[in-house]
């Protein structure tokens, strides 16, 4: 006998909201802010370590926490929040139930389970192989046993999801096509099985080879396999952030893509090209060939970053057209200057837009050259690169979504509204300062996951001062980030315990057609709305000049790095 479904529709929003659906929502968001506390608090030991004025923890300490880190943020945090999103772009978007809720709740619970136990296996010690394991190095058994339980449960959500499309088809509960949003969120579900399924069939002879019963992994094929899997999860995050921006872009404007049928192909290049891209991961590994290489990263690559040029294109573009039909058409940029700036939902997902083009875009495709790649191999460029995009792109928008959601899927009002206006600002801006600085000092070529970039003596070498320097700076602005971040997790948090309760709204045993709130007609609608955005045109030349102008000095910089004669 199932439990009686019940829907309650949000009086601010007018977005419907299934019991269960809530609750799961609900259960996935608050434990991934809990491994962003954690991985935050981790952060603090890897920033001061690795400012060299400060080199504050010994080296097994300073591994340990970095493994704990990479992987409570990149996968723990990153992978329930995108849960409790696609239950959201399903369920609530779609006005209908969740699919099997019991299955559901069991995906939690496997995921959390795994979640921990990970997590017990790096503290244990014997497990600081870092986020991405490679063989012949080995953890602990439960190391992997916590990452597979964890990857099952993941795989179990993204079925749940797809079973709750099929039920919002049959039920009708929707009219033509499903909104941009879902269909954003159904290319990061698709493109979840296809990483998962990498995952597992690499983690699970790692995991043998650490019981013993598989003598051995071949650490090529290992790093080839693993980077299907840690690639293209990647790409889950860029198609659920985008998700978000249009989302976003819908409820703080009313905004319309600006044309539904290209953001729609934009997505499918994503599902199409991403695992080809993965070989931008293999350029220095001597196991597979140049021209390989070159076709994957040099045109496949191409198709998967054009997509992501037309989203960053054409969000900013439905958001100027829908500010200009509001009246703000003075010169190229009132709609921009008058936008809700001090609206953390719509500063965090600008902020978060800017950042992830102009830092984690450009540097991308920068590094995913392969003669290019040299200059930056296994330098503190890499993570300053994706902290552009897994931080910049993926957590900000995370956290531009919670604003939203805290008084609408948590019903509570937000404690410290001036707060809540400051960090985004504080938390993206020293993120920018902070990547931009490690991307310098790995230009000088200072090593990532390096404990020490003095070598005590064992080895000599002359750092410029200058990089002694760019690392004083990652160590300050990575600070300073730590305390946007940790401020986010205080109104999240606090918000949760002490914010005021609001009304629930309507409750009824079935569900509502679509209200007439501007907020949930946009979200949940179908449609274009042109191409009038001379604005974004502007901004797309300076993207644009700056990308042309940054790579040719790299390729000016490889030039000068050996001489040939
Ligand atoms: C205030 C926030 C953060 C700061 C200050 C910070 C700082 C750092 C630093 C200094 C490193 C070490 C680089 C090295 O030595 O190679 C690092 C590594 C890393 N961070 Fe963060 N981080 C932050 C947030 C995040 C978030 C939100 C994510 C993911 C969503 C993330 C994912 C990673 C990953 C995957 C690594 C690489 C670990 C490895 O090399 O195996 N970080 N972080
Ligand atoms: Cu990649």
């Amino acid at each position: 006998m199932p439990s009686a479904v019940t829907y309650r529709t949000c009086p601010r929003s007018g977005l419907q909201f299934e019991g269960q659906a809530e609750k799961l929502m609900i259960a996935n968001a608050v434990v991934a802010v809990v491994f962003l506390l954690v991985g935050g608090l981790l952060a603090i030991g890897v920033v001061l370590t690795r400012w060299p004025a400060v080199h504050w923890l010994a080296a097994d300490t300073f591994y340990q926490v970095l493994t704990a880190h990479g992987i409570d943020m990149l996968i723990f945090w990153i992978i329930f929040f995108e849960v409790a999103v696609l239950y959201f772009c399903s369920s609530t978007l779609l006005r209908c139930r969740i699919a099997t809720p019991k299955i559901a709740w069991l995906a939690f619970a496997l995921m959390l389970i795994g979640a921990v136990t990970n997590n017990v296996a790096v503290l244990q010690g014997g497990s600081s192989v870092m986020m991405t394991s490679y063989v012949p190095m080995m953890a602990a058994p439960h190391f992997y046993l916590g990452l597979i339980l964890f990857a099952v449960g993941a795989l179990v959500a993204c079925f749940v999801f797809f079973g709750t499309l099929v039920i919002a088809r049959r039920d009708r509960t929707y009219q033509g096509s499903v909104p941009l949003v879902t269909f954003g969120a159904i290319t990061a579900a698709i493109i979840a099985v296809f990483t998962i399924t990498s995952g597992a069939i690499i983690l699970i002879p790692t995991f043998l080879m650490s019981v013993g019963i598989v003598k051995a992994v071949d650490p090529l094929v290992y790093r080839t396999i693993w980077w299907a899997f840690g690639h293209s999860s990647q790409q889950i995050n860029v198609a659920a952030h985008i998700s978000i921006w249009y989302a976003v872009a819908a409820i703080a404007f009313g905004a319309k893509p600006m044309s539904e049928r290209v953001s729609r192909g934009a997505f499918l290049l994503y599902i199409l090209f991403l695992q080809l891209a993965s070989a931008h991961h293999l350029l220095s590994d001597p196991g597979v060939g140049t021209a390989w290489k070159v076709v994957n990263t040099s045109y496949f690559m191409y198709f998967a970053v054009l997509a992501s040029m037309i989203h960053g294109l054409t969000i900013p573009g439905a958001i100027e057209v829908a500010q200009r039909q509001k009246g703000y058409t003075k010169g190229l940029f009132e709609w921009l200057r008058k936008a809700p700036w001090g609206n953390p939902v719509f500063s965090g997902m600008f902020i978060s837009l800017i950042g992830f083009g102009f830092l984690g875009g450009i540097s991308g495709v920068m590094m995913g050259t392969e003669q290019l790649n040299m200059l930056i191999h296994n330098t503190i460029y890499v993570p300053g690169h994706f902290h552009a995009t897994v931080v910049i792109g993926t957590s900000l928008s995370f956290m531009a979504l919670t604003y939203f959601l805290i008084p609408v899927l948590f019903r509570r009002e937000m404690i410290n509204p001036g707060l809540a206006k400051a960090q985004p600002y504080l938390f993206g801006l020293s993120m920018y300062f902070f990547v931009l600085v490690m991307m310098g000092a790995g230009t000088l070529g200072v090593p990532r996951r390096d404990w020490d970039i003095t070598f005590q003596g064992v080895l000599s070498h002359e750092w410029p001062g200058a990089a002694y320097l760019m690392m004083g700076l990652v160590g300050i602005a990575g600070v300073a980030a730590i305390a946007g971040g940790a401020i986010y997790i205080y109104i999240t948090v606090g918000s949760l315990l002490w914010g005021k309760r609001l009304d629930r709204g309507a409750v009824s045993a079935k569900f509502t057609p679509i209200p007439p709130t501007p907020a949930g007609v946009a979200v949940q609608s179908y449609g274009s709305a042109g191409f009038a955005a001379p604005g974004t045109f502007v901004l797309a030349m300076v993207f644009l000049t700056a990308f042309v102008l940054y790579y040719f000095i790299n390729w000016k910089y490889l030039s000068q790095v050996w001489g040939l004669s």
